[in-house]
């Protein structure tokens, strides 16, 4: 029978496993991403492991989170993030180049190969034909020592695109109809797969549009074609002896089908405050903002700023919205200059910021209190901007920018102007000049890390005891994201390389009172948290794994969780539990000590586990979903104490 793109991806790297969904399976990854606000505690991960250097085709460490210099912190880690490099043998993106995931695909992403990647967004790469996946930082770590990757073979869901986009209908409005119809969790343990006549409406930066936001279904990953459209990409990147041709067979099955007709869409837009909150433009206009941002991996290519500048040329947007505009790679800016496009966007009073994440993760820019921001940022988790109950809608960049030039929601087709028609250049200016490459392993060997002040060492962690009586220091509702657990911000990503520091902002979004009670009780046992449905969305940040458990986190029991955070728990030496009956959830209250005893029988005679609520005397059945290996690396205290025994 034949494969799929993602089968012939994965089979064409699977070490260990089959690929039966759901099972375990361990496949090579030939290139590593890391970004400076997860890539810190990576570089310490493998100056812990003892590596001498990568062990990948290419490994590549990316400035692009951290980027406001308020004080040393950030520029320490950069060059803290440079000598790692020369030390590990990986390639360097400077602070400027713009965000990880374009910047990746145009300089080094290869149809046919693997990536993984210490950012949720990674599978944006799949545009090019790649299988990749965002994943925590330890788990990145690993496959820049050689190890393989491991996670649980997903399903394959086939979306047929057809028919052609109506003008003033973008990709952006692609994804959004996925979320419309299948909300944040609808691709859990799934690859989604794009096929079908529509592809020939999307360039390349367009499927890396819809590939980046299938993050946002909670897809393991999301792949496209490599086919002509591909080809031409790379070409204009001047690396066409990159490109291979691949493509599903003609007999090619999925395990789910969907139909997308391309002709059928309207703009939408993602209301607050989940990017599930999915309407068409049309039901919102009229609103006020104070805000239209373009920009951010979710929206990063030439054509997403081109289309706003055409928009804008010789016009003014309205003085009380603040057009912010956010390129996303060097190479970019260079076009749009060259192309006057950049002249059109300053003209019209927009705000030009440097290239990187910036404001999509609350680096600046943040929104005024009690109004509207409308923004091409893949996520609107609550207060993810900066602004507490923030009101972030997320939109295509025709309609951020067609609000910007009315002051009010609008629908992009109520415009009176003829819909642009600008594309990806054939030609476009190729910088590589501003990557610098890893020296040879001799010169690697003299290299010394560059640690400021801010950089603290990963703090030692023992195995979970055999038995645990702890408190419930929280409960946590349904689709609780990791920017909730430990948000971003100015305040707290110069932290991402200091987790004692870090630590103090756990959960301060939803429970100002977590750090200290943790600490109440951190040495005298730890404590517990109990979860709803989707615990943990969004982000690959590690840290609101590590940051818990470095005050004591013992044990999550939730309905069931996304997944990256799930592994990410049990890197940590976290033990993560499923409630098997739904109702479960409601008989453990904030407070209440949890009791389970004899956890390493339990957890190794079975996948039941039983937990006590010692208060109220009730005893639930739970569910753990370990593997052999990762029940392993639980009971070793996480995965860098069950790595270092390897190394
Ligand atoms: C995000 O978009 O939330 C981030 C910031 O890129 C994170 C990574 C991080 O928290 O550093 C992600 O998506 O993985």
């Amino acid at each position: 029978m034949g494969q799929n793109v993602a089968e012939k991806l994965i089979d064409s790297h699977l070490l260990e496993g089959d690929m039966t969904p759901g099972e375990e399976i361990g496949i090579r990854m030939d290139q590593t991403l890391t970004q400076d606000a997860t890539g810190t505690l990576v570089m310490l991960e493998l100056e812990a492991m003892g590596l001498e250097r990568v062990k990948t085709d290419l490994s590549a460490q990316y400035v692009d989170h951290n980027l406001i210099q308020e004080d040393n912190k950030n520029p320490d880690d950069h060059f803290f993030l440079q000598s790692a490099c020369k030390k590990f043998g990986a390639w360097y993106s400077r602070p400027g180049n713009g965000v990880s995931h374009p910047v990746h695909q145009e300089r080094f992403g290869k149809p046919g190969k693997t990536l993984v990647g210490s950012d949720s967004h990674t599978p944006a790469a799949g545009a090019i034909g790649m299988l990749a996946i965002g994943s925590g930082g330890m788990d990145v770590a690993m496959c820049m020592a050689g190890e393989p990757y491991y996670f649980k073979m997903p399903e394959v869901w086939g979306v047929e695109l057809t028919g052609e986009l109506p003008d003033w209908v973008s990709a952006k409005d692609v994804i959004l109809e996925m979320l419309r119809r299948h909300d944040v969790d609808g691709a859990v343990g799934r690859i989604i797969e794009y096929y079908g006549p529509g592809l020939d409406e999307l360039e390349t930066m367009d499927r890396h549009v819809i590939a980046n936001m299938g993050t946002e279904l909670g897809a393991t990953s999301t792949v496209f074609p490599a086919d002509d459209e591909v080809r031409r990409f790379m070409k204009g990147q001047d690396r066409e002896e990159d490109f291979t041709r691949l493509e599903a067979d003609p007999d090619a099955t999925y395990d789910h089908h969907e139909q997308i007709d391309l002709s059928e869409l309207e703009p939408l837009i993602a209301k607050p405050s989940s990017p599930g909150n999915v309407v068409p433009v049309r039901e919102e206009v009229g609103r006020d903002l104070s805000q239209a941002y373009i920009g951010s991996s979710a929206n990063p290519g030439y054509r997403d700023f081109a289309v706003a500048a055409e928009m804008v040329e010789g016009k003014q947007v309205k003085t009380d919205v603040s057009f912010d505009v956010n390129p996303t790679s060097r190479q970019i800016l260079e076009n749009l200059d060259r192309d006057d496009h950049l002249l059109s966007l300053i003209h019209s009073g927009a705000r030009i910021h440097q290239a990187g994440c910036n404001g999509c993760i609350g680096m600046g820019q943040a929104p005024a209190t009690d109004t509207n921001s409308l923004r091409t940022v893949p996520r609107n988790f609550p207060d993810r901007s900066g602004t507490k109950e923030d009101r972030v809608f997320l939109v295509s960049p025709e309609t951020a920018t067609a609000s910007a030039l009315r002051g009010e929601i609008t629908d992009p087709r109520d415009l009176d102007m003829p819909y642009p028609d600008v594309s990806d250049p054939d030609d476009p200016i190729v910088n590589e000049q501003s990557l610098e490459a890893p020296p040879s392993p001799e010169e690697s060997r003299k290299v010394e890390l560059r640690k400021g002040p801010n950089v603290s060492s990963i703090p030692h962690l023992d195995p979970i005891p055999d038995h645990v009586e702890i408190p419930i220091n929280f409960k946590a509702e349904d689709d609780i994201s990791t920017d909730e657990i430990l948000r971003a911000g100015t305040d707290v990503l110069p932290y991402r390389s200091n987790i004692p520091e870090i630590s103090k902002f756990s959960f301060d979004v939803v429970d100002p009172n977590y750090y200290d009670k943790a600490m109440d009780t951190r040495d005298d046992g730890g404590h517990a948290v109990v979860g709803g449905k989707n615990y943990g969305q969004g982000s690959s940040r590690e840290h609101a794994a590590l940051a818990p458990r470095y005050l004591g986190l013992r044990v999550v029991v939730a309905r069931d969780y996304a997944r990256i955070h799930w592994q990410n728990l049990v890197n940590f030496g976290v033990l993560p539990l499923n409630f098997i009956d739904d109702q479960d959830y409601e008989l453990f209250s904030q407070g209440d000590e949890l009791r389970i005893r004899d956890i390493h029988d339990q957890v190794r005679a079975g996948s039941e586990v039983e937990v006590e609520n010692a208060t109220t005397g009730r005893t639930v059945t739970t569910r753990h979903l370990l593997s052999d290996r990762q029940q392993e690396v639980l009971f070793k205290g996480g995965m860098i104490n069950w790595m270092k025994e390897r190394i």
